[in-house]
């Protein structure tokens, strides 16, 4: 009774450090990061970009402000390997297409930023909803 817990005393033990080192690794990796955030308001896209760069690994932050369901879809990350964060769910993929949003909510989507030039991204839903990243080539920055 007593090695039990003993044992549990060390799963928290471990427990604590791991929040400790996420807490303590997660800006690192935030900062590596470039960082687009997709705001859904108004039966609109609201865009928030600095200036990215190809090749870099890159998430959008897409969050519906709206009552309404939404979609973000794009092609530019048609092809390549990509992480799409959704309520607590990773889904990894070379084929993702985008990702359905219920209302006050929101998803990440991460991949390498690979092909330069304006992406479009739009919500399949809604098709006049629309909007565009700018992406620099290398030699451009
Ligand atoms: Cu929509």
């Amino acid at each position: 009774m007593n090695s039990q817990k003993l044992q549990w005393g060390w799963v928290l033990v471990l427990a604590v450090t791991c929040g400790f080192w996420w807490e303590a690794t997660e800006p690192i990796f935030a900062q590596s990061e470039q960082v687009v955030e997709v705001t859904i308001k108004d039966f609109k896209f609201v865009t928030k970009q600095g200036v990215l760069r190809l090749g870099f690994p890159t998430v959008i932050k897409v969050k519906n402000e709206a009552a309404e369901r939404h979609d973000f879809g794009s092609t530019m990350f048609e092809g390549l390997p990509t992480q799409i964060e959704k309520d607590g769910v990773i889904v990894y993929g070379r084929g993702l297409g985008g990702v359905f949003l219920d209302p006050k909510r929101d998803a990440a989507i991460r991949f390498n930023m690979s092909r330069p030039g304006r992406h479009e991204f739009r919500c399949s839903i809604h098709p006049n909803m629309t909007g565009e990243l700018l992406l620099l080539s290398a030699e451009a920055v």
